[in-house]
């Protein structure tokens, strides 16, 4: 046998249906309204996330790609021989591809993904692309503590991947306490290569949450649609509208679900009003300089060895460590 598939290991995954509801009935009494984003992601919401990606407008991954493929030799260079990658929100695992192809004999892949179908999808397509480099595929949420697979022996260090940004989700402490949990989890030797998008032109950014096509609002409302069928809630969809906006101060995309009417939502047992032109916060995304995010990894114990950035210089890929 030339590719080992671990069995899933699917001790900790997504919460339940009542603790779901329990969220969504805390977020809705808050004041203002929020509902936490890890809540898009259902199946059709996975979906529409891969479709935002296509987007002409949604630069982000178009240029980390671009980034990866021209600078990939360096990036495999600075990482060294020998490495243990671990993806943590490894999703469909595209730019995964690119770095296996680069990395000198890496030991062994480690994705860390919530979602099983992607999960196994993605293991699927890369065992056969990569047969000499076992898969230790772990569905749980990477936010949690992990009980990673132990390392092999081979390994000279482990990397934590975790590109796209997703590190703009997080607000500055939670960013903070995220790189913080992921610098104990690869050890002493280990690093960090992370994809962070940068502070650029307004207009840029807020064409890039608001594509004309209109699938980011569909991805927005979604949201509703997954809570429904979670909790037996009766959001109208027809209602609400997306809108996404930078918040200059904070550094960041704000995107919100806004009411369109004065209306009352049943969420479970609970009556949820809600005014005309009501806001309820679902997502950040922060937009980082370089500075900012030297001083957030400082914070988190971390140095930044190396930045990447794309032709236009819009993404940029760093890699941290101790
Ligand atoms: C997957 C978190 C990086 O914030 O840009 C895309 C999610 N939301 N369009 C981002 C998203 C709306 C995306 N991340």
């Amino acid at each position: 046998m030339n590719s080992q598939v671990a069995d899933f290991r699917d001790d900790d995954r997504r919460p339940p249906d009542n603790l779901v509801l329990e969220i969504v009935q805390r977020g809705l009494r808050a004041s203002p309204k929020r509902l936490p984003s890890w809540l898009f992601y259902d199946e059709r919401g996975s979906h529409l996330f891969e479709q935002i990606c296509e987007q002409p407008e949604y630069y982000l991954t178009r240029c980390e790609i671009s980034l990866m493929q021209a600078l990939g030799p360096q990036i495999a260079q600075t990482l060294g021989p020998d490495v243990r990658l671990v993806e943590y929100g490894s999703g469909h695992a595209i730019k995964t591809d690119i770095l296996l192809q680069q990395l000198a004999a890496p030991v062994a892949y480690v994705p860390v993904e919530i979602s099983p179908e992607p999960l196994r999808l993605s293991v699927q397509r890369l065992a056969a692309r990569f047969p000499h480099v076992p898969m230790q595929p772990l569905c749980a949420d990477f936010t949690k503590p992990l009980r990673l697979p132990i390392s092999p022996r081979a390994a000279r260090r482990t990397v934590i991947y975790f590109p796209g940004s997703t590190i703009g989700n997080f607000d500055a402490a939670e960013a903070a306490t995220l790189l913080r949990k992921m610098r104990s989890e690869m050890g002493e030797s280990g690093g960090i290569l992370i994809g962070v998008d940068l502070k650029k032109d307004v207009a840029l950014l807020e064409a890039a949450y608001n594509d004309a096509a209109g699938v980011t609002a569909e991805f927005t409302l979604n949201m509703l649609a997954h809570v429904n069928r979670a909790t037996g809630s009766d959001f109208n969809l027809a209602r609400f509208r997306h809108r996404a906006r930078y918040n200059p101060m904070a550094g960041r995309i704000e995107t919100h679900i806004v009411s369109t009417a004065e209306q009352n939502v049943s969420v479970g047992r609970q009556l949820v009003r809600f005014r005309d032109g009501e806001a309820m916060q679902v997502e950040y995304s922060c937009k980082y300089s370089l500075e900012d995010f030297a001083a957030l990894a400082h914070r988190a114990g971390l140095e930044v060895r190396n930045v990447w950035l794309d032709p236009e210089g819009m993404f940029s890929v760093q890699y941290l460590v101790r």
